[in-house]
């Protein structure tokens, strides 16, 4: 992801002098990466302190303290799992703006699901679009387990209501609910997912126990604009980012978690089904720069 960031601080490192041009050099790289301004000058203040102190000299050294200050950045030290109603059914909402990964994201974490043993059955709270709730029904056959879906233009809580009382009534573990991403405009889509979370809510007699969004790496900093819409109206409890892989844009989401004190659950590497990890600060970090 980082790796223009790194070929940069080679170069500049390459010059054998640690100025004021090699920290422009780095502050430009991270910028080139999408990383937030406030979020560079911390970094950069960091790594500075650091080599007067400590009379750093040696490019490797610099580049382990660099990485270092990446990461502390991320600010959520460890894997934070998704919460399980031991009663059952577990309800996963997914949300995000449209084209961001939200159905491929159902697919996968159906099939993790699955592979471990859990039955699932998807929601296809997508009414907007025929091929939406065709999309998922394709994923539904491919991994093997339930849909319930309605027509197109029907209302996504029913069917997100009817999806929790079959669950129920067949004793199936987890219910990941689709929503729509795309809507006339942003207060509409707000007040439509304020509505499926009410009438989720009821269904389930409880809140949902996760309500996921999607946000897609590549977006850079429209990703921060539309995690703040999100998490204001939505009641948000986690992040999924997806298409991870092939983004040069990631420094977004370095100080994402001191900004909105959400955690990032899992992260999405590319479009099969097998491609969804859980999100490891430390991990993730070293996987940066290489
Ligand atoms: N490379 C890559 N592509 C991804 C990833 N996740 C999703 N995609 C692709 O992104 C495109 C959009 O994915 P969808 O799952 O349809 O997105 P959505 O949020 O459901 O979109 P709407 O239903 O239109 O709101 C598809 O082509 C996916 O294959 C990922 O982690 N990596
Ligand atoms: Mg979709």
């Amino acid at each position: 992801m980082f790796r223009k960031l790194m070929e940069q601080f080679d170069r500049a490192m390459g010059r054998g002098v640690i100025d004021d041009e090699f920290y422009e050099e780095l502050e430009d790289a991270l910028i080139q990466a999408d990383t937030a301004y406030p979020v560079v000058t911390d970094i950069l203040a960091d790594l500075r302190r650091q080599i007067r102190d400590e009379k750093i000299t040696d490019p490797e050294s610099i580049k382990a303290r660099l990485q270092q200050a990446i990461s502390d950045r991320f600010g959520q030290k460890k894997a934070v799992g998704l919460d399980v109603n031991d009663e059952g059914p577990t309800l996963w909402v997914f949300v995000g703006v449209n084209g961001v990964g939200k159905t491929t994201t159902i697919a996968k974490v159906a099939a993790m699901l699955k592979r471990k043993g859990f039955s699932v059955l998807l929601a296809a709270g997508d009414t907007f679009r025929a091929a939406a709730i065709d999309q998922l029904d394709t994923w539904a056959q491919r991994v093997g387990c339930e849909i319930v879906k309605n027509q197109p233009g029907s209302d996504s809580g029913a069917v997100i209501f009817d999806a929790v009382q079959a669950a129920k009534a067949r004793k199936i573990d987890f219910v990941l609910a689709d929503t729509a991403g795309r809507q006339h405009s942003k207060e509409q889509l707000m007040s439509e997912l304020a509505k499926i979370r009410r009438i989720a809510e009821k269904s389930l007699e409880r809140a949902p126990d996760e309500v996921l969004l999607v946000l897609d790496a590549n977006t850079g900093q429209n990703a921060i604009n539309q995690a703040e819409a999100f998490l204001r109206t939505a009641q948000v409890t986690g992040l999924v980012l997806t298409k991870l892989d092939g983004t040069a844009r990631g420094g977004a989401l370095i100080g994402v978690y001191d900004k909105f004190n959400v955690p990032i659950k899992l992260i999405g590497v590319g479009e099969k089904l097998e491609d969804l990890k859980d999100f490891k600060p430390d991990q993730f970090a070293a996987q940066l720069f290489s």
